[in-house]
């Protein structure tokens, strides 16, 4: 791809001008990032009611159908058998209670249900159970998401026949920090996956984790990855590191809220069109740093007080948020035209 000049941008909606959509550059989306608050939050609104409505918010629900002993080293994670977090390690769960969880998610409002196992990659004997789980949950009339590792070309084809919505598979960082944080797979690992699933048909729900000791140009680089992507994500989970006991990043410096609000705020710019999610992390987040965060132009959120091992928001505080913000849950799933 051609690396178009940065004055193919509308300065002021970020529109492209004549055309092909350009790619961003490190310093350009640096120099987002440092702009005054205001004039970053006012473009980053600006452009989220271009394309969406600004009161409306996804809803989606997860579900941990696997729960630890994973192989890989995620030095945030609780359900790596690397690290001793007091975690025990559980079986695949059986189809019918996954149908069953995500016919109470969808009651209670959730429009789309992510499946999360603690594996490097999913063994063959394992896809049926999960190819049963995607349709199952699709026969209750909600999106499906998958998050089952790395996937090979095989693996990917049979997730998209079954009619997988979405697959969540994060490339966390920037390339430069990733070895930091995981040396069990690599960068590169991680966007093989990614191709495999855009090939299958399979939308991507790709973001990163913020809070991790990364410095700013890290943040910034994650998404200048993203959005460079030939098809940028549909969907991009933001998450602010959830501290877990026994992890290397278990002492991690928390982020400064005003920096994960610009996180989001540079996500919306540079990913128009795409759903950002206020992901991990909410439980430990004030009403007006996620008020900022819906501001800056997320428009997705998990609900339901378990995101796969740690604590998110009760639905009543959820509940309280959204009318004290007059926001609405999203009823159908597409951007605006
Ligand atoms: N094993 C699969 C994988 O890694 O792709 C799927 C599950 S994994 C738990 C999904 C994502 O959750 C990770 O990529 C990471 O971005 C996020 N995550 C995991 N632990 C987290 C934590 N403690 N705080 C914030 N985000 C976390
Ligand atoms: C994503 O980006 N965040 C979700 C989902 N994708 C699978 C997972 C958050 C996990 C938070 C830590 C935990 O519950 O263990
Ligand atoms: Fe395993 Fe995923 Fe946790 Fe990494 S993030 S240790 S791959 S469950």
């Amino acid at each position: 791809m051609t690396l178009l000049p940065a004055d193919r941008l509308d300065p002021a909606s970020n529109a492209v001008v004549g055309g092909a959509r350009p790619l961003w550059t490190s310093e350009q989306a640096r120099a987002l990032y440092a702009m005054p608050f205001n004039d970053l939050l006012f473009k980053a609104q600006t452009i989220h009611r271009q394309n969406f409505d600004p009161n409306a918010v996804q809803l989606s629900r997860l579900l941990s159908i696997k729960t630890g002993g994973c192989p890989e080293d995620c030095g945030y994670c609780s359900q790596s058998s690397h690290y001793s977090t007091g975690l025990s390690a559980s079986k695949l769960m059986e189809v019918e209670r996954v149908i069953a969880e995500a016919r109470k998610a969808r009651d209670a409002g959730a429009t789309r249900y992510c499946m999360g196992a603690a594996w490097r990659s999913p063994k063959d004997r394992d896809m049926d159970a999960v190819l049963a789980m995607v349709k199952g949950v699709k026969a209750l009339g909600m999106e499906t998401c998958m998050t089952l590792g790395m996937l090979d070309q095989h693996q990917a084809k049979a997730l998209g026949e079954a009619g997988l919505d979405y697959y969540n598979h994060n490339i966390d960082t920037s390339e430069r920090y990733y070895k930091d944080v995981i040396t069990t797979r690599d960068f590169a690992d991680r966007l093989q996956t990614l191709d495999y699933v855009r090939a299958s048909g399979v939308k991507l729900c790709c973001g990163g984790i913020v809070g991790m000791g990364e410095t700013a140009a890290d943040r910034v680089d994650m998404l200048v990855t993203l959005a460079n992507m030939p098809e940028p994500p549909e969907s991009v989970p933001i998450n602010m590191l959830i501290p877990m006991e026994g992890t290397p990043l278990a002492n991690a410096a928390p982020i400064d809220p005003i920096d994960f609000v610009r996180t989001v705020a540079l996500a919306r710019i540079m990913m128009p069109d795409s759903f950002v999610r206020l992901s991990a992390g909410r439980t430990a987040m004030s009403d007006e740093m996620q008020a900022l965060c819906f501001f800056a132009g997320a428009n997705s959120i998990f609900v339901g007080d378990t995101l796969l091992t740690a604590g998110n928001p009760e639905a009543d505080k959820d509940t309280t948020l959204f009318r004290k913000l007059g926001l609405k849950p999203l009823e159908d799933h597409a951007p605006l035209a």
